[in-house]
This record gives C-alpha cells, sequence and structure tokens, in this order.
C-alpha cells in the first residue's frame, strides 16, 4: 500500500514486511478481510519477489494463511487445525515442515495472525512452532476520536488533539483524504484495534448532523475502514431529537422520542449495515441528558439502546458526570466521588446492549490517580475502562510520556485485593477505549515518539498482561529496525542485532521507558493533580483551578496539603471502595505514597514510607524529574545518527520544549511550596 506522501509509515514501514513478501503464500478464505489479507501479502510480494496464491494452492508454500471452513485444508494446515474452535477474532499459529501456518474461524483472525506473522518477521519462517491460540482478551478495543467536523472556537479541530487537525474532518467538511484514513485503519489493525468512534463526545451543531442528513459522511469514513475489521460508532446528542427536527422534548420515556430514535437508528443501519453503535456523554460539562425531564442515567442509556438492539449496536454510556459548576467553599462536594454516587445505585437497571464507559480514574486522567471506583461496582452492567491516548494532562504530545507503564498498573489492579479479578479481568471480554492522539500531522501523533502510545494501546487491549517494555521492543522493531526483530514481546528468542539497533534500542528504552514517571515527577506531586494551566491545561499553574468550579483542588495553606477523602474526617471517598482498599486508602499509615495526597490532607514533615518528608519528597522528585529530561535529551542528541535526520530533529525540537517546561514545572512547584511552607531544602539547592 502507497501512502499519501509525506506521511510517515509508522510502525508499518514496507520493510517490515520482507520476510512475507520474500516467500511463497496461499491464503485460503472467502471474505472482505481475507481479500484483504492477499492484497497486503500480494502488495508485499510485489516489493519482495515473493508470490501469493489464493484458493486452489499448487504447492510449495512458506506460509499457509486459511479458515478452518476452507476445503480441502492443504496438509499441514489440516494437521493443526484445532478440535474446538478458535473463536472469532483468534488465530492459530504454527510452524511444521517447513510451513507456517495461520488458522482462523473467521476472516479478522486472518488479518490478526497476518500482523503477527509481520512481528516475527524472519523468526516466522525459522526452526518449528508448536500450535499457538491468540485470542483478544477485549472483545471491543476502541479509538474515540474528540474530533470536531467544525472548527470549534475554542476547543479546535480536535478538542485535546496535539497532532495538527482531524485526519476526517476540515473546517466542516470531511477532510477528503480516504488514502489516509484506509492507512490509519490498516495501523489500528495491525495493533489490534476493531472500533473508532469518528467524532467528539462533545457533540456541537453541526456535528449532530451526522446522525442524520450528514450520514454519508461516516457511511464513506466506515468503506474504507472496513476492510481492516474496523468498526465505526458516532458520539450523539441525548438532544438529537431536539436539535434534529424530531418531537420537542428528548425525554427517554416519551413513546414519540422512542420512535424517532428508532426510525434514525433504522436509517443509519440501512446505509452502514454493520455500525458499531452510539457514544453518549449526557449530562456532563454541558451536554444534555435525561436530568431535565427527571429521568436518570439507566432511562437515558436504554432508550437509545433499544433503539440498537434489533442491529446489534451498543451504546457506550460515559459515566463522566459530576458538577462542574460547584462552589469550591463547599468542602462536602468532591469530584471523585460523582461517577460512584451516579452510577452504582443503576446497576442492574441498564440493558445488555449498554455499555457502561468508566475513565480509569475517579477524577480525570491526571499522571497519578487511584483506579476508578466505579469498576468494582457494577458487577450486573458491562464496563468499558477509558484510557486518554492522547496527552492532554501527560505533556500534551510536546513532553515524552509513554504511558503503558501507567496503563499497565490500572489493568492489573485488584480491587478485592490479591486473590481477586484484576480490571483486565474484570473488563474481560469486554471493551478498551482509548482517547486517540491521532491527528492530520505527517508523524500521526505530532510527537513522533508518541506513536508508541497509540500502538501499545492496542496491544494492551489484545493481551492486557504484556510487559510495557516488551511492547516497545516490538514497537522499535517494527518503527525503526524492521529487519532485525529482538521480539520480546511475543517470547520469543531474542537475535543478535547489530551494534547499531542495539543502541538505538537502548536510546529509545532510556528516553521512553521511564517516562510516565519522570513526568510524574516534574508535575502535581503524591497523586494531589492538576496544578495545570486553567483551559488548555498545558504547563504549571499551581493554584490555577485551586478557586474554580471545576473541583480540582489540593487545598494547600502554611502547615500541610492534600484532599482528605477519608470516611473519619473527609468527604467519605474511601467508602466507595471495597476492603482491603478502602482500609488500606483511608489509613495514613497505610496509604500507597505516590496516592498520599489524592487521600489524605497532610502537614509538610509527615514521613513518607519512603523516609522522605513531603516537602522534601517535593523539591527531591522536583529536581530529580527535570534533570531526566535534561538527561533524555542528552541521550537523543548523541544517538543523532542513527535515526531519519528530520524525525531526529522534530524530537530534538520537542525536548528542548520538554526541559524548558519541566524546568518552569519545577521552580513553580518548589518555589510555591518553599513560600507556603517556609521549610527549607535540606540539600540546599536554589528555589527561586
Ligand atoms: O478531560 C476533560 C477534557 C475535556 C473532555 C472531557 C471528557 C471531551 O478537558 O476536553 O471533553 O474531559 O472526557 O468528556
Amino acid at each position: 500500500m502507497t501512502l499519501p506522501d509525506p506521511v510517515h509509515p509508522a510502525w508499518l514501514p514496507p520493510e517490515a514486511f520482507r520476510a512475507i513478501g520474500s516467500r511463497r503464500t496461499l491464503v485460503l478464505g472467502d471474505g472482505l478481510l481475507a481479500g484483504t489479507v492477499h492484497d497486503e501479502v500480494a502488495d508485499a510480494c510485489a516489493r519482495h519477489g515473493g508470490r501469493v496464491r489464493r484458493g486452489a494452492g499448487d504447492g510449495p508454500h512458506d506460509l499457509v494463511l486459511a479458515l478452518t471452513t476452507a476445503e480441502p485444508l492443504p496438509g499441514v494446515a489440516g494437521e493443526v487445525r484445532p478440535g474446538s474452535a478458535i473463536g472469532a477474532e483468534g488465530y492459530v499459529l504454527a510452524r511444521r515442515d517447513g510451513v507456517t501456518v495461520v488458522l482462523a474461524d473467521e476472516p479478522a483472525g486472518l488479518l490478526y495472525g497476518l500482523f503477527h506473522v509481520v512481528r516475527l518477521g524472519e523468526r516466522a519462517f525459522a526452526g518449528e512452532r508448536q500450535a499457538e491460540h491468540h485470542r483478544p482478551a477485549m472483545r471491543r478495543r476502541m479509538l474515540d476520536h474528540w474530533d470536531n467536523v467544525d472548527v470549534h472556537p475554542v476547543m479546535g479541530q480536535v478538542e485535546r488533539g496535539y497532532a495538527g487537525g482531524s485526519i476526517f474532518w476540515r473546517d466542516g467538511a470531511p477532510r477528503g483524504d480516504l488514502a489516509r484514513v484506509r492507512a490509519y485503519g490498516r495501523l489500528l489493525a495491525a495493533c489490534g484495534v476493531n472500533a473508532i468512534s469518528v467524532n467528539n463526545v462533545n457533540v456541537h451543531a453541526t456535528e449532530a448532523h451526522l446522525l442524520t442528513d450528514r450520514l454519508g459522511d461516516v457511511a464513506a469514513l466506515a468503506d474504507v475502514l472496513r476492510p481492516y475489521g474496523i468498526g465505526v460508532h458516532l458520539s450523539v446528542s441525548f438532544a438529537s431529537p431536539v436539535v434534529l427536527g424530531g418531537p420537542a422534548t428528548a425525554d427517554p420515556l416519551d413513546e414519540d422520542v422512542r420512535k424517532w430514535w428508532a426510525g434514525v437508528t433504522e436509517r443509519v443501519y440501512d446505509a452502514i449495515p454493520d455500525f458499531g453503535g452510539y457514544v453518549v456523554k449526557a449530562d456532563s460539562e454541558g451536554q444534555p441528558g435525561p436530568f431535565a425531564y427527571g429521568r436518570d442515567h439507566a432511562d437515558g442509556a436504554n432508550l437509545l439502546a433499544e433503539a440498537l438492539e434489533p442491529y446489534g449496536g451498543v451504546v457506550h454510556w460515559r459515566a463522566f458526570v459530576y458538577n462542574h459548576r460547584q462552589d469550591w467553599r463547599d468542602r462536602s462536594t468532591d469530584r471523585a466521588r460523582a461517577a460512584y454516587d451516579h452510577f452504582a445505585p443503576l446497576d442492574g437497571r441498564f440493558r445488555d446492549n449498554v455499555i457502561l464507559q468508566v475513565k480509569h480514574g475517579p477524577v480525570d486522567f491526571q499522571v497519578r490517580e487511584p483506579v476508578s471506583p466505579v469498576i468494582a461496582a457494577m458487577p450486573a452492567t458491562r464496563l468499558a475502562v477509558e484510557l486518554q491516548v492522547t496527552q492532554e494532562y501527560t505533556g500534551q504530545q510536546r513532553h515524552v510520556c509513554y504511558l503503558p507503564p501507567m496503563w499497565r498498573e490500572v489493568l492489573g489492579f485488584r480491587p478485592w485485593g490479591d486473590g481477586g479479578a484484576d480490571v483486565a479481568e474484570l473488563v474481560g471480554g469486554g471493551d478498551l477505549v482509548g482517547v486517540s492522539n491521532v491527528g492530520d500531522d505527517p508523524y500521526w501523533t505530532g510527537h513522533p515518539l508518541a506513536q508508541a502510545n497509540l500502538y501499545a494501546f492496542g496491544r494492551l487491549a489484545w493481551t492486557p498482561g504484556t510487559d510495557p517494555a516488551a511492547i516497545l521492543d516490538e514497537w522499535i522493531d517494527l518503527t525503526f529496525t524492521p529487519a532485525t526483530p529482538s521480539g520480546t514481546a511475543n517470547g520469543d528468542a531474542e537475535p543478535a542485532g547489530t551494534a547499531e539497533t542495539e543502541r538505538l534500542r537502548r536510546t529509545l528504552h532510556a528516553i521512553m521507558g521511564g517516562s510516565w514517571r519522570t513526568y510524574e515527577r516534574y508535575t502535581a506531586p503524591l497523586g494531589v493533580g492538576f496544578m495545570v494551566r486553567p483551559g488548555h491545561h498545558y504547563g504549571p499553574d499551581v493554584d490555577g483551578y485551586e478557586y474554580t468550579p471545576w473541583g480540582t483542588y489540593h487545598f494547600a495553606d502554611r502547615d500541610g496539603v492534600g484532599v482528605d477523602r477519608t470516611r473519619a474526617t473527609g468527604t467519605g471517598f474511601t467508602g466507595q471502595y471495597p476492603p482491603p482498599w478502602s482500609q488500606v486508602y483511608e489509613s495514613l499509615d497505610r496509604c500507597p505514597d505516590e496516592l498520599l495526597l489524592f487521600f489524605h490532607h497532610v502537614p509538610y514533615g509527615h514521613v513518607l514510607h519512603s523516609g522522605s518528608t513531603v516537602i522534601q519528597h517535593i523539591y527531591d522528585t522536583h529536581f530529580a524529574g527535570a534533570e531526566e529530561a535534561v538527561e533524555a535529551r542528552r541521550r537523543w542528541q548523541e544517538a543523532a545518527g542513527l535515526f531519519d535526520p528530520s524525525l531526529h530533529a522534530r524530537v530534538e525540537r520537542l525536548l528542548d520544549e520538554q526541559v524548558r517546561c519541566a524546568e518552569e514545572w519545577r521552580d513553580q512547584v518548589n518555589a510555591y511550596f518553599f513560600r507556603k511552607s517556609g521549610v527549607p531544602d535540606l540539600r540546599g539547592r536554589r528555589i527561586p
């Protein structure tokens, strides 16, 4: 596939297909996605001299990609066919007698199997391989685009977008570059993503029309994404009937409203038969919702679910509901409590095709938050966990911040303690949703190294237990050194790379591997959150949100800092967790250091488990974090010869900005707390 110039190929450079493209492949199976698999291989063969057959299979073959329903399956493929079902998107990978086999029950499995072979490169064609069964942990692995069709006067083309404009929309119209959208679908399929929503959850006037008279624009996107197994979803306004010329009310219990949604939804499926469903942000930050009619969120979600049900569609109903007009003087209102307080009582009331979409933390995508208690509180409700791939609060794609270590902690969190299920298991078979970090920038994600977050999102949604460092290796190998993969994420032996590729890997690990913790060190301390500039949320402003209606406070005074969320003396938020966490978070002694100020208000002299006082920890981490940014830049500068010069130059410029901003954070946070507390730095460093 030829990419529209000058778009960066990300993790699918042509070289990544060399191993397949130089061999003899047989593709057995019908259907659109099997056709995609054939075309991918054919394209690779045209470049690298191999050949591909589809249907009838004169041997010999090096690679057979076959549906289990294909008759007859050639010898080796027949031998590795498992006795039981492989499952919707799964595949079996094996190698015997010099033939590599991918078997799948459905064409989607063939596509994911093909990309597995791409990841393995030459290793896919060496030695023998016992049959391995691969299937995704999450049924839906979805990216939400916060893309506006019109340029929003405040938020622009993409809300919280840091990679240029939208790849779908521009100035009120479709952007029209469907080749780019197709290339995006291909990248997503290669990391395992199978669904996207194509517009912002804040649905403004123009965007509301995508549901009705501008449905053709959505159908055009669905058409180019379909060959890569990507289902299209749409964010809709709860007030759609009112704003699109239907009934004068959007009351979910009104008969005319129900009929209106049924009719509209029928037309959606006429245009897009495999349409995924609706995404809804209701009664949140000014978006309309069922509260206006005295109804609750189960009433609201079920209305849309009922309309989608005949077609197998789903509603992603967001749990991000809180009072964004609170009085900062009111210490009893706690934004962290809001999602649980609104939704936990509704457990069991949602229709089967409602998926409650819960942000991973109780507040709002901060660099450090506890896991949302809603996830453990809704056993009778289908759940999606929402992660923010776009780096709104983690450096806005100007800072390197490799997020998978945070996501791994979220997915591995056990709400009932050791021995209980973890978040990935709780949501297992359900949905993992990420807010996309992609735009029309030539590197897709603005910061070229932010591509790794997108790639890793898909890979973690497929296999949540994967080590983030192994995913990083996979991404590095595909993107930068496709000829010499290390393949550690697949558990394969590591072949010797050249000294140069080893240096390249070491450089990227040094810069990216710990970058989330580095970012945490130079920004808001110990889980307290925010301290960002209001509005755009970039850079430090310690009191920026302190006296605002948004509910995000740190309560620093001359004696101490932090939010008391205990049951004993605070907002009672700790009580939303089951034991042991309700007790661990309640207890000043047991609360993990990194979340201390999320749960407790403590004096500056409070001694952490680490042995340091809170104030000294603030100074130490801020000096260390800013130094780590300087060190990352130094490593990058040293590695100039290892990367494409224009990519290198782009990252270098961004690292300059990261260093500048990290030092600004360091100085503002340190100065602020020194002035509040009057406690000097034990090590006598300069605090402005
Ligand atoms: O983090 C906040 C963002 C808003 C966003 C909102 C949400 C789309 O600042 O820009 O709106 O979350 O998740 O709905």
